[in-house]
Protein backbone atom coordinates (compact mmCIF):
# COMPACT_ATOMS: atom_id res chain seq x y z
CA UNK A 1 0.00 0.00 0.00
CA UNK A 2 1.49 3.37 -1.18
CA UNK A 3 1.93 6.04 1.67
CA UNK A 4 -1.15 8.51 0.55
CA UNK A 5 -3.74 5.30 0.79
CA UNK A 6 -2.00 4.57 4.26
CA UNK A 7 -2.72 8.30 5.21
CA UNK A 8 -6.58 8.26 3.39
CA UNK A 9 -7.10 4.93 5.66
CA UNK A 10 -6.03 6.60 8.73
CA UNK A 11 -7.82 10.01 7.91
CA UNK A 12 -11.06 7.41 7.28
CA UNK A 13 -10.58 5.71 10.45
CA UNK A 14 -10.37 9.10 12.77
CA UNK A 15 -13.54 10.39 10.71
CA UNK A 16 -15.81 6.96 11.49
CA UNK A 17 -14.44 6.51 14.99
CA UNK A 18 -16.96 8.12 17.21
CA UNK A 19 -15.16 10.21 20.12
CA UNK A 20 -15.31 9.47 23.47
CA UNK A 21 -13.11 8.57 26.50
CA UNK A 22 -13.06 4.97 25.54
CA UNK A 23 -11.60 6.14 22.37
CA UNK A 24 -9.74 8.88 23.23
CA UNK A 25 -6.45 6.79 23.43
CA UNK A 26 -6.73 4.98 20.25
CA UNK A 27 -7.57 8.71 18.32
CA UNK A 28 -4.68 10.31 19.54
CA UNK A 29 -2.50 7.21 18.24
CA UNK A 30 -4.31 7.48 14.86
CA UNK A 31 -3.65 11.22 14.73
CA UNK A 32 -0.17 11.07 15.85
CA UNK A 33 0.42 8.47 12.96
CA UNK A 34 -1.34 10.14 10.34
CA UNK A 35 1.13 13.27 11.58
CA UNK A 36 4.03 11.28 11.03
CA UNK A 37 3.09 10.04 7.86
CA UNK A 38 2.06 13.35 6.26
CA UNK A 39 5.81 14.71 7.33
CA UNK A 40 6.98 11.23 5.71
CA UNK A 41 5.10 11.78 1.96
CA UNK A 42 6.42 15.60 2.32
CA UNK A 43 10.08 14.62 2.56
CA UNK A 44 9.89 11.94 0.28
CA UNK A 45 8.21 14.96 -2.64
CA UNK A 46 10.89 17.45 -1.60
CA UNK A 47 13.45 15.14 -2.10
CA UNK A 48 11.96 14.03 -5.15
CA UNK A 49 12.76 17.10 -6.73
CA UNK A 50 9.72 19.73 -7.74
CA UNK A 51 10.75 21.39 -4.46
CA UNK A 52 13.05 24.31 -5.32
CA UNK A 53 12.38 26.67 -3.00
CA UNK A 54 11.81 30.47 -2.95
CA UNK A 55 15.10 32.11 -2.92
CA UNK A 56 14.03 34.91 -0.76
CA UNK A 57 16.32 36.31 1.70
CA UNK A 58 14.85 37.46 4.91
CA UNK A 59 15.45 41.56 5.11
CA UNK A 60 14.65 44.39 7.26
CA UNK A 61 13.62 44.39 10.86
CA UNK A 62 10.17 42.02 10.09
CA UNK A 63 8.74 40.25 7.54
CA UNK A 64 5.23 40.21 6.68
CA UNK A 65 3.87 37.71 4.18
CA UNK A 66 0.63 39.08 2.18
CA UNK A 67 -1.94 36.54 1.38
CA UNK A 68 -4.72 36.00 -0.49
CA UNK A 69 -6.72 34.58 -3.45
CA UNK A 70 -5.99 35.64 -6.83
CA UNK A 71 -7.36 39.09 -8.11
CA UNK A 72 -7.63 40.56 -4.89
CA UNK A 73 -5.32 42.71 -4.98
CA UNK A 74 -2.13 42.03 -3.88
CA UNK A 75 0.63 43.07 -5.99
CA UNK A 76 -1.64 46.91 -5.82
CA UNK A 77 -0.90 46.72 -2.20
CA UNK A 78 2.44 45.90 -2.57
CA UNK A 79 3.22 48.75 -4.78
CA UNK A 80 1.29 51.53 -2.91
CA UNK A 81 3.07 50.70 0.50
CA UNK A 82 6.59 49.66 -0.96
CA UNK A 83 9.55 50.44 -3.22
CA UNK A 84 8.77 47.12 -5.04
CA UNK A 85 7.27 47.04 -8.38
CA UNK A 86 5.04 44.26 -9.20
CA UNK A 87 2.75 43.04 -12.31
CA UNK A 88 -0.48 44.14 -11.39
CA UNK A 89 -3.07 42.48 -13.92
CA UNK A 90 -6.83 42.03 -14.18
CA UNK A 91 -6.11 38.37 -14.70
CA UNK A 92 -5.30 35.56 -12.01
CA UNK A 93 -2.43 34.45 -11.30
CA UNK A 94 0.08 37.46 -12.14
CA UNK A 95 2.07 37.07 -10.11
CA UNK A 96 4.17 33.71 -10.16
CA UNK A 97 7.18 34.22 -8.43
CA UNK A 98 7.50 35.66 -4.67
CA UNK A 99 8.03 39.69 -4.89
CA UNK A 100 9.49 41.13 -2.22
CA UNK A 101 9.02 44.98 -1.33
CA UNK A 102 10.17 46.90 1.46
CA UNK A 103 8.22 49.41 3.66
CA UNK A 104 9.70 52.22 5.28
CA UNK A 105 7.43 53.06 8.64
CA UNK A 106 9.11 54.37 11.58
CA UNK A 107 12.48 54.16 10.72
CA UNK A 108 11.79 50.70 10.68
CA UNK A 109 12.37 48.21 7.10
CA UNK A 110 9.68 46.07 7.14
CA UNK A 111 9.94 43.40 4.30
CA UNK A 112 6.60 42.99 2.66
CA UNK A 113 6.37 39.44 0.56
CA UNK A 114 3.24 39.59 -1.88
CA UNK A 115 2.67 35.81 -2.27
CA UNK A 116 0.96 33.80 -5.18
CA UNK A 117 -2.45 32.99 -5.44
CA UNK A 118 -3.20 30.12 -2.45
CA UNK A 119 -4.70 27.39 -4.46
CA UNK A 120 -6.36 24.60 -4.38
CA UNK A 121 -4.17 21.96 -2.91
CA UNK A 122 -1.55 24.01 -2.51
CA UNK A 123 -0.45 22.45 1.00
CA UNK A 124 -0.63 18.72 -0.47
CA UNK A 125 2.29 19.76 -2.99
CA UNK A 126 0.51 20.52 -6.17
CA UNK A 127 0.32 23.80 -8.09
CA UNK A 128 3.55 25.20 -6.66
CA UNK A 129 1.77 26.29 -3.77
CA UNK A 130 4.26 24.62 -1.55
CA UNK A 131 6.89 26.85 -2.08
CA UNK A 132 5.19 29.32 -1.69
CA UNK A 133 3.92 28.12 1.82
CA UNK A 134 7.61 27.96 2.82
CA UNK A 135 7.82 31.42 2.49
CA UNK A 136 4.63 32.04 4.61
CA UNK A 137 6.23 30.09 7.59
CA UNK A 138 9.48 32.30 7.82
CA UNK A 139 7.31 35.72 8.33
CA UNK A 140 6.71 36.89 11.78
CA UNK A 141 3.09 37.88 10.80
CA UNK A 142 0.44 37.21 8.27
CA UNK A 143 -1.76 39.66 6.36
CA UNK A 144 -4.94 37.99 5.22
CA UNK A 145 -6.22 40.61 2.00
CA UNK A 146 -9.73 39.92 1.10
CA UNK A 147 -12.14 40.59 -1.47
CA UNK A 148 -15.33 42.35 -0.21
CA UNK A 149 -17.31 39.77 -1.91
CA UNK A 150 -15.18 36.82 -1.08
CA UNK A 151 -14.81 37.07 2.65
CA UNK A 152 -15.46 33.09 2.94
CA UNK A 153 -11.82 32.84 1.25
CA UNK A 154 -10.49 33.63 4.44
CA UNK A 155 -11.70 30.04 5.73
CA UNK A 156 -9.95 28.13 2.57
CA UNK A 157 -6.41 30.64 3.18
CA UNK A 158 -6.22 29.46 6.96
CA UNK A 159 -6.63 25.95 6.33
CA UNK A 160 -3.97 25.93 3.55
CA UNK A 161 -1.73 27.22 6.01
CA UNK A 162 -2.96 24.89 9.04
CA UNK A 163 -1.80 21.71 6.78
CA UNK A 164 1.68 23.72 6.12
CA UNK A 165 2.20 23.69 9.75
CA UNK A 166 1.34 27.20 10.45
CA UNK A 167 -0.66 28.28 13.76
CA UNK A 168 -2.07 31.48 13.46
CA UNK A 169 -2.78 33.60 16.35
CA UNK A 170 -1.64 31.12 18.98
CA UNK A 171 1.20 30.73 21.33
CA UNK A 172 3.18 27.44 21.07
CA UNK A 173 1.62 24.55 23.37
CA UNK A 174 2.89 24.38 26.46
CA UNK A 175 4.20 20.72 26.26
CA UNK A 176 7.95 19.74 26.16
CA UNK A 177 9.50 16.68 25.86
CA UNK A 178 12.92 15.34 26.95
CA UNK A 179 14.23 12.19 25.94
CA UNK A 180 16.32 10.00 28.20
CA UNK A 181 17.98 6.47 28.73
CA UNK A 182 15.67 4.71 30.26
CA UNK A 183 12.34 4.13 32.40
CA UNK A 184 9.46 4.72 29.78
CA UNK A 185 7.10 7.82 29.34
CA UNK A 186 6.27 9.49 32.00
CA UNK A 187 4.10 12.52 31.94
CA UNK A 188 4.14 15.37 34.52
CA UNK A 189 1.59 18.05 34.27
CA UNK A 190 1.35 21.29 35.78
CA UNK A 191 -2.47 21.71 35.53
CA UNK A 192 -5.47 19.41 35.28
CA UNK A 193 -5.07 17.12 32.02
CA UNK A 194 -8.02 16.81 29.64
CA UNK A 195 -6.78 13.84 28.49
CA UNK A 196 -5.70 10.18 29.84
CA UNK A 197 -2.29 9.49 30.63
CA UNK A 198 -2.49 6.53 27.86
CA UNK A 199 -3.63 8.56 24.97
CA UNK A 200 -0.63 11.15 25.56
CA UNK A 201 1.98 8.56 26.43
CA UNK A 202 0.32 6.16 22.73
CA UNK A 203 0.60 9.89 21.06
CA UNK A 204 4.40 10.42 22.27
CA UNK A 205 5.22 6.12 21.33
CA UNK A 206 3.44 7.14 17.90
CA UNK A 207 5.91 9.63 17.73
CA UNK A 208 9.06 7.51 17.86
CA UNK A 209 9.71 7.96 21.82
CA UNK A 210 10.46 5.14 24.18
CA UNK A 211 11.98 6.15 26.92
CA UNK A 212 11.18 10.13 27.66
CA UNK A 213 9.94 12.98 30.51
CA UNK A 214 6.92 14.69 29.01
CA UNK A 215 5.66 18.52 30.74
CA UNK A 216 2.41 19.88 30.33
CA UNK A 217 1.06 23.19 31.18
CA UNK A 218 -2.07 23.63 29.83
CA UNK A 219 -5.45 21.84 29.05
CA UNK A 220 -3.80 20.54 25.68
CA UNK A 221 -6.83 18.28 23.58
CA UNK A 222 -5.39 15.95 21.03
CA UNK A 223 -4.27 18.14 17.90
CA UNK A 224 -2.30 20.35 19.96
CA UNK A 225 -0.58 17.68 22.09
CA UNK A 226 0.47 16.61 18.62
CA UNK A 227 1.83 19.86 17.71
CA UNK A 228 3.83 20.31 20.73
CA UNK A 229 5.16 16.96 20.27
CA UNK A 230 5.93 17.62 17.10
CA UNK A 231 7.87 20.82 17.56
CA UNK A 232 8.01 22.19 13.25
CA UNK A 233 4.93 24.02 13.53
CA UNK A 234 5.12 27.74 13.09
CA UNK A 235 3.26 30.13 15.66
CA UNK A 236 2.20 33.51 13.76
CA UNK A 237 0.20 36.14 14.58
CA UNK A 238 -2.28 37.58 11.54
CA UNK A 239 -4.35 40.54 10.49
CA UNK A 240 -7.23 40.86 8.14
CA UNK A 241 -7.67 43.86 5.96
CA UNK A 242 -10.56 43.91 3.41
CA UNK A 243 -8.97 45.51 0.13
CA UNK A 244 -11.33 46.97 -2.82
CA UNK A 245 -13.43 49.31 -0.26
CA UNK A 246 -14.27 51.49 -2.68
CA UNK A 247 -16.36 48.99 -4.09
CA UNK A 248 -18.35 48.53 -1.54
CA UNK A 249 -21.82 49.95 -1.80
CA UNK A 250 -22.86 51.36 1.62
CA UNK A 251 -26.29 48.98 1.43
CA UNK A 252 -23.49 45.86 1.20
CA UNK A 253 -21.38 46.89 4.40
CA UNK A 254 -23.84 45.05 7.18
CA UNK A 255 -22.89 42.01 4.72
CA UNK A 256 -19.45 41.95 4.55
CA UNK A 257 -19.42 42.46 8.62
CA UNK A 258 -21.60 39.42 8.68
CA UNK A 259 -19.28 38.24 7.07
CA UNK A 260 -16.48 39.02 8.74
CA UNK A 261 -18.41 38.43 12.28
CA UNK A 262 -19.36 34.77 11.13
CA UNK A 263 -15.36 34.17 11.03
CA UNK A 264 -15.02 35.71 14.60
CA UNK A 265 -13.52 38.61 13.20
CA UNK A 266 -14.44 41.46 14.36
CA UNK A 267 -15.30 44.35 11.62
CA UNK A 268 -13.72 46.98 14.16
CA UNK A 269 -10.03 45.14 13.76
CA UNK A 270 -10.28 44.54 10.00
CA UNK A 271 -8.83 46.94 7.68
CA UNK A 272 -10.95 48.09 5.12
CA UNK A 273 -8.60 49.52 2.56
CA UNK A 274 -8.16 50.36 -1.40
CA UNK A 275 -5.26 49.87 -2.85
CA UNK A 276 -5.84 51.10 -6.29
CA UNK A 277 -7.42 54.28 -4.81
CA UNK A 278 -4.72 54.52 -1.95
CA UNK A 279 -6.75 54.52 1.01
CA UNK A 280 -6.93 53.28 4.45
CA UNK A 281 -3.19 52.69 4.02
CA UNK A 282 -2.03 54.74 7.16
CA UNK A 283 -4.22 52.92 9.33
CA UNK A 284 -2.50 49.47 7.64
CA UNK A 285 0.92 50.54 8.27
CA UNK A 286 -0.09 51.52 11.75
CA UNK A 287 -1.80 48.04 12.64
CA UNK A 288 1.43 46.42 11.00
CA UNK A 289 3.46 48.30 13.19
CA UNK A 290 1.78 47.40 16.05
CA UNK A 291 1.13 43.90 15.30
CA UNK A 292 5.11 43.66 14.65
CA UNK A 293 5.54 44.79 18.08
CA UNK A 294 8.53 46.72 17.11
CA UNK A 295 10.44 49.18 19.16
CA UNK A 296 12.41 52.50 17.99
CA UNK A 297 15.61 53.56 20.36
CA UNK A 298 17.15 56.36 19.38
CA UNK A 299 20.83 55.89 20.16
CA UNK A 300 22.89 58.70 21.42
CA UNK A 301 26.03 58.90 19.72
CA UNK A 302 28.76 60.44 21.01
CA UNK A 303 30.25 64.00 19.58
CA UNK A 304 26.66 63.31 17.34
CA UNK A 305 24.30 63.52 19.67
CA UNK A 306 20.54 61.56 19.51
CA UNK A 307 19.89 60.14 16.21
CA UNK A 308 16.57 60.13 15.40
CA UNK A 309 16.46 60.05 11.45
CA UNK A 310 17.45 56.30 11.80
CA UNK A 311 16.36 54.39 15.30
CA UNK A 312 17.45 50.90 15.93
CA UNK A 313 14.90 48.93 15.71
CA UNK A 314 14.45 46.17 17.91
CA UNK A 315 11.22 43.50 18.99
CA UNK A 316 8.91 44.35 21.90
CA UNK A 317 10.90 43.28 24.72
CA UNK A 318 14.14 43.75 24.16
CA UNK A 319 16.97 44.54 26.44
CA UNK A 320 19.89 46.61 26.78
CA UNK A 321 22.46 43.64 25.56
CA UNK A 322 20.14 42.84 22.44
CA UNK A 323 20.53 46.02 21.29
CA UNK A 324 23.83 45.93 21.95
CA UNK A 325 23.91 42.89 19.65
CA UNK A 326 22.32 44.71 16.79
CA UNK A 327 24.69 47.10 17.15
CA UNK A 328 27.70 45.18 16.75
CA UNK A 329 29.87 42.77 18.68
CA UNK A 330 31.77 45.06 19.99
CA UNK A 331 29.54 46.79 21.73
CA UNK A 332 28.19 43.44 23.31
CA UNK A 333 31.91 42.47 24.00
CA UNK A 334 32.93 46.06 25.45
CA UNK A 335 29.68 47.40 27.33
CA UNK A 336 30.30 49.38 30.59
CA UNK A 337 27.00 50.36 31.41
CA UNK A 338 24.24 52.19 29.28
CA UNK A 339 21.88 55.30 29.88
CA UNK A 340 18.36 55.76 29.24
CA UNK A 341 16.30 58.77 28.94
CA UNK A 342 12.40 58.09 27.78
CA UNK A 343 9.86 55.59 29.02
CA UNK A 344 11.37 52.67 30.35
CA UNK A 345 13.80 55.17 32.50
CA UNK A 346 12.89 56.62 36.45
CA UNK A 347 14.61 59.44 35.82
CA UNK A 348 16.67 61.38 32.40
CA UNK A 349 20.19 59.70 31.66
CA UNK A 350 19.32 56.81 34.07
CA UNK A 351 22.44 54.36 34.34
CA UNK A 352 21.20 51.00 33.88
CA UNK A 353 22.62 47.07 32.74
CA UNK A 354 22.26 45.17 29.95
CA UNK A 355 19.78 43.31 31.40
CA UNK A 356 17.72 46.77 31.23
CA UNK A 357 13.99 46.35 29.15
CA UNK A 358 13.73 48.94 26.68
CA UNK A 359 10.75 50.53 25.64
CA UNK A 360 9.46 51.99 22.27
CA UNK A 361 10.97 55.53 21.73
CA UNK A 362 13.72 55.18 24.27
CA UNK A 363 17.11 57.33 24.00
CA UNK A 364 19.91 54.91 24.58
CA UNK A 365 23.50 56.13 25.11
CA UNK A 366 26.04 53.07 25.69
CA UNK A 367 29.19 53.46 27.56
CA UNK A 368 32.13 51.20 26.55
CA UNK A 369 35.02 49.88 28.23
CA UNK A 370 38.50 51.50 26.73
N1 LIG B 1 -11.67 48.66 -7.47
C1 LIG B 1 -10.50 48.24 -7.02
N2 LIG B 1 -9.75 47.41 -7.78
C2 LIG B 1 -8.56 46.98 -7.29
C3 LIG B 1 -8.11 47.37 -6.01
N3 LIG B 1 -6.91 46.79 -5.79
C4 LIG B 1 -6.64 46.07 -6.90
N4 LIG B 1 -7.62 46.18 -7.82
C5 LIG B 1 -7.68 45.57 -9.15
O1 LIG B 1 -7.80 44.16 -9.02
C6 LIG B 1 -7.10 43.50 -10.07
C7 LIG B 1 -6.11 42.49 -9.50
O2 LIG B 1 -5.11 43.16 -8.76
P1 LIG B 1 -3.69 42.52 -8.47
O3 LIG B 1 -2.97 43.48 -7.59
O4 LIG B 1 -3.01 42.12 -9.73
O5 LIG B 1 -4.13 41.22 -7.68
P2 LIG B 1 -3.21 40.05 -7.06
O6 LIG B 1 -3.81 39.69 -5.76
O7 LIG B 1 -1.79 40.48 -7.06
O8 LIG B 1 -3.47 38.85 -8.06
P3 LIG B 1 -2.48 37.62 -8.44
O9 LIG B 1 -1.13 38.17 -8.68
O10 LIG B 1 -3.11 37.04 -9.62
O11 LIG B 1 -2.50 36.66 -7.27
C8 LIG B 1 -6.41 44.59 -10.88
O12 LIG B 1 -7.20 44.88 -12.00
C9 LIG B 1 -6.40 45.76 -9.95
O13 LIG B 1 -6.38 46.99 -10.63
C10 LIG B 1 -8.94 48.25 -5.23
O14 LIG B 1 -8.62 48.65 -4.10
N5 LIG B 1 -10.12 48.63 -5.78
MG1 LIG C 1 -0.17 39.74 -8.03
Amino acid sequence: MGLEEEIEEIREEIRTTPYNKSTEAHIGRLKAKLAEKKEELERRQQSSGGGGGYAVEKHGDATVALVGFPSVGKSTLLNALTNAESETGSYEFTTLDVNPGMLQYNGANVQLLDVPGLIEGAAAGRGGGKAVLSVVRSADLVLFLLSPFEIQQYDRLREELRANKVRLDREPPRVSVTRKGKGGIEVTASVDLALDEETIKGVLRENGYVNADVTIGERVGVDRLIDGVMDNREYIPSIVAVNKADLIDPSYLDTVNEELRERDLDPDEVTFISAEERKGLDALKRRLWDELGLIRVYMDKPGRGVDREEPLVLRAGSTVEAACRKLGGRFRERLRFARVTGPSADHERQQVGDDHVLEDEDVLKIVLRR
